[in-house]
């Protein structure tokens, strides 16, 4: 018999949900950084094995929304919650439960969660975590996501835990949900978070354009928007050398996940407020299409 899970990532921003996912999968298929708020939608990760298949969601951290975008955000994580088999509460070791009390409460309804204690190469481990886990009933795993310690003890966990189904979810060779234009897209925005101060990337998205793949080269077109015309120049920059970096950083990332060579043309246009907008933020939502 074979058995599968849906598996979903939930916790407050920049815990290292992400990053852990990428270290299940041996990709760098999430976009992750030092910045909040770096994943805006759900993404799923699939990984499978002759009798085995997670189905991961990563998913963006929880916040209180502050405008549109947010409030898709949070609805979100409400989402994957209820669509999970297993919870997986991601936490910072240093932290205490008490900042986390709203996601615990929202956490503890689901019936099936590992408590995930990340970041155990820079922080001490408040001793909160394990009463947490003990008062609840859950897992708890200590892990360092970064560089995959003990990431393998956490997917026993999860095969001791999935349920047993007549068929996987998705193919086996399937790695995501998302298209390759969306990849793109999160690529660029990564860069994006690396190179400009925390305002600007937080208040741009990326939208392709154009992709065009031929023999030897995939060809890109993407546009980067920003919300307030003060924004374009700092995403140029002085004699266009932002946007340059912004590029030729991007495009070098891409050339490694495609392994392919890249041509990617960048340009900047404004919508203001684009992350109130309701017609923009339910365009972003089109990216889907599944490849391996
Ligand atoms: N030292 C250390 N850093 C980590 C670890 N895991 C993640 N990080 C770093 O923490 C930062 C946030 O990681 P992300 O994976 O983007 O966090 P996230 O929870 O997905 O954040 P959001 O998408 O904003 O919700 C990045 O700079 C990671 O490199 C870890 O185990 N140790
Ligand atoms: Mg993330």
């Amino acid at each position: 018999m074979k058995k599968a899970a849906y598996v979903a990532f939930i916790g407050r921003p920049n815990v290292g949900k992400s990053t852990l996912l990428n270290s299940i999968l041996k990709e760098h298929l999430c976009i992750t950084s030092k910045k909040h708020q770096t994943t805006r939608e759900k993404i799923l990760g699939i990984d499978t094995y002759d009798d085995f298949q997670f189905v991961y969601q990563d998913l963006p951290g929880y916040i209180n929304p502050h405008n549109e975008l947010q409030k898709k955000m949070k609805e979100d994580v409400e989402n994957g919650i209820k669509d999970a088999d297993i919870i997986i509460f991601m936490v910072e070791a240093g932290e205490k439960r008490e900042s986390y009390s709203e996601l615990i409460s929202i956490v503890q309804k689901h019936p099936d969660v590992i408590l995930v204690v990340n970041k155990i190469d820079i922080q001490n481990i408040d001793p909160g975590w394990e009463e947490l886990a003990d008062e609840m009933g859950w897992n708890i795993i200590t892990l360092c996501a970064l560089n995959g310690k003990r990431v393998d003890r956490l997917k026993d966990i999860l095969e001791e835990k999935a349920p047993e189904v007549e068929s996987f979810y998705y193919d086996k060779d399937y790695l995501t949900d998302r298209s390759e234009r969306f990849i793109v897209k999160e690529y660029i925005r990564e860069t994006s978070l690396e190179i400009y101060r925390s305002e600007i990337p937080h208040e741009l998205f990326v939208d392709v354009v154009n992709m065009i793949e031929e023999e030897d080269i995939i060809k890109i077109k993407a546009i980067i928007y920003v919300a307030r015309n003060s924004q374009k120049g700092i995403v140029i920059g002085q004699n266009g050398k932002m946007i340059k970096k912004l590029g030729k950083e991007s495009r070098i990332k891409l050339e490694k996940f495609f392994s392919k060579k890249i041509f990617l043309e960048l340009n900047v246009k404004i919508k203001e407020k684009w992350f109130n907008n309701e017609s923009i933020l339910s365009g972003m939502k089109k990216d889907y299409g599944v490849w391996e």
